[in-house]
């Protein structure tokens, strides 16, 4: 009798402590993530909240909905478009071999660069012989680029010493500053861009991972998106400190811009980084813009266009170090649904910095989650922001 009573006391601790380390497995989202992917990568604390998954641990699979590979459907008005100097050659040739052979081998969408000179007879020779697909070669219009009239010369010059104390990256290039706002404001008025659509902005040096093999504009064009990114980070609040006072004042004058599915919560999101939004009064976390697959038709809005002339007007461009990221990413979470904005997880992708690396067979020399390189900036990252604020596509 007393032996049959230990037995059963037994049964049931062994039964109980099966129980509790099933649901002990079950509730830890590391050792989820463990167990789908074999991946030891273990994310810091960054903020946000990724809702109990990690998208970039899970197994990746890309987008739902039809996709379409090589040779089923017409490609759309898109291009790949990179502004480089003649002596990023070998970058930009980097570059071009990792998205030639992960996507556009398949798909053959034409490359046009843009430069403020005169490419090099070898810059041409040698990217066009990168690809199958045409390359275009395209100077900058100097009203384009050049510094427009009303920026006053001294006042730049003192502007640039104190951003230089502030430690603001390239504040004294002047060249840094005319390619921000051909970034932010000119970029899709080119001529040659005239008949164009989409595009997909490639830099010199930058990485793709993973093998890409559905038409990626065509996705964006079948799921009525307008901007796909890779990447979020913070922002350094000494290169934008007056940017969001100058967009409260362009929304004062123009309330009907604000978007009815806005994502003004992430924008103005003050508890992942309150530092940052104590100096530059919003967040700062922005989509990083040296990758962008995006739908121009955006930047051509009478919306947009007004807000560009307003910031342009204020001067910032110059007079701070404001980036095309933040101008696009306010933009973006002010004036545009917020569901049209989509996160391209499936793209592995590196500018330095910083990495987007999915899980999936489709990757090489990428370990999955990865955001840095050993370089301590990992809570530099705030995708789950994004995630929090608005949504996980
Ligand atoms: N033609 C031309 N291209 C430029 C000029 N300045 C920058 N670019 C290009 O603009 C893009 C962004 O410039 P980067 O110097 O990479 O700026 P960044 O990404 O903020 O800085 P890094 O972290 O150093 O890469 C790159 O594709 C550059 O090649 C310029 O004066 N002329
Ligand atoms: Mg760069």
């Amino acid at each position: 009798m007393v032996a049959k009573g230990i037995l059963r006391a037994l049964i049931s601790l062994a039964a109980l402590t099966t129980l509790l380390l099933v649901f002990y497995n079950y509730s830890s989202p590391a050792s989820i993530r463990r167990a789908h992917s074999g991946a030891k990568f273990v994310r810091p604390k960054t903020g946000g909240s990724l809702k109990g998954i990690d998208p970039l641990l899970n197994p990746e699979k890309g987008p739902p909905g039809k996709l379409w590979g090589p040779g089923e459907a017409e490609r759309t008005s898109a291009t790949l478009l990179s502004l480089v100097r003649n002596n990023e050659l070998e970058g930009m040739i980097s570059a071009m071999r990792d998205l030639e052979s992960t996507f556009n081998h398949k798909f053959n969408y034409p490359w046009t660069f843009f430069n403020d000179e005169e490419f090099s007879k070898e810059f041409k020779e040698k990217t066009q012989a990168e690809t199958k697909a045409e390359c275009r070669y395209e100077i900058i219009p100097k009203d384009h680029w050049e510094i427009p009239s009303w920026i006053n010369d001294d006042l730049m010059a003192e502007s640039a010493k104190i951003l230089e104390e502030k430690k603001v990256q390239y504040s004294g290039l002047k060249s840094y500053h005319q390619m921000c706002r051909w970034n932010s404001g000119k970029f899709y008025d080119h001529p040659a861009l005239k008949d164009i659509r989409w595009y997909w902005r490639v830099e010199p040096k930058v990485h793709f991972f993973c093998d890409v093999d559905y038409d990626v504009f065509k996705y964006m064009e079948d799921n009525n998106k307008t901007y796909g990114f890779v990447i979020n980070i913070y922002d350094s609040p000494e290169s934008i400190e007056t940017l969001w006072p100058h967009t409260l004042e362009f929304l004062a004058e123009h309330p009907d811009y604000l978007h009815p599915n806005n994502a003004m919560a992430w924008l103005a999101d003050a508890k992942n980084r309150p530092e940052h939004h104590q100096k530059a009064g919003y967040s700062t976390c922005h989509f990083w813009s040296n990758f962008e697959i995006a739908d121009m038709d955006f930047w051509r809005s009478k919306k947009y266009r007004d807000y560009f002339d307003h910031l342009d007007r204020a001067g910032g461009f110059f007079y701070e170090r404001w980036g095309d990221a933040p101008v696009h990413s306010i933009a973006l979470g002010l004036m545009e649904d917020k569901n049209k904005i989509h996160w391209f997880r499936d793209i592995g992708y590196q500018h330095i910095p910083y990495f987007n690396c999915p899980s999936s067979p489709k990757c090489s020399s990428c370990q999955a989650g990865r955001f840095t390189d050993g370089t301590g900036l990992d809570q530099e990252d705030c995708r789950a922001n994004w995630f929090e604020f608005a949504h996980m596509d």
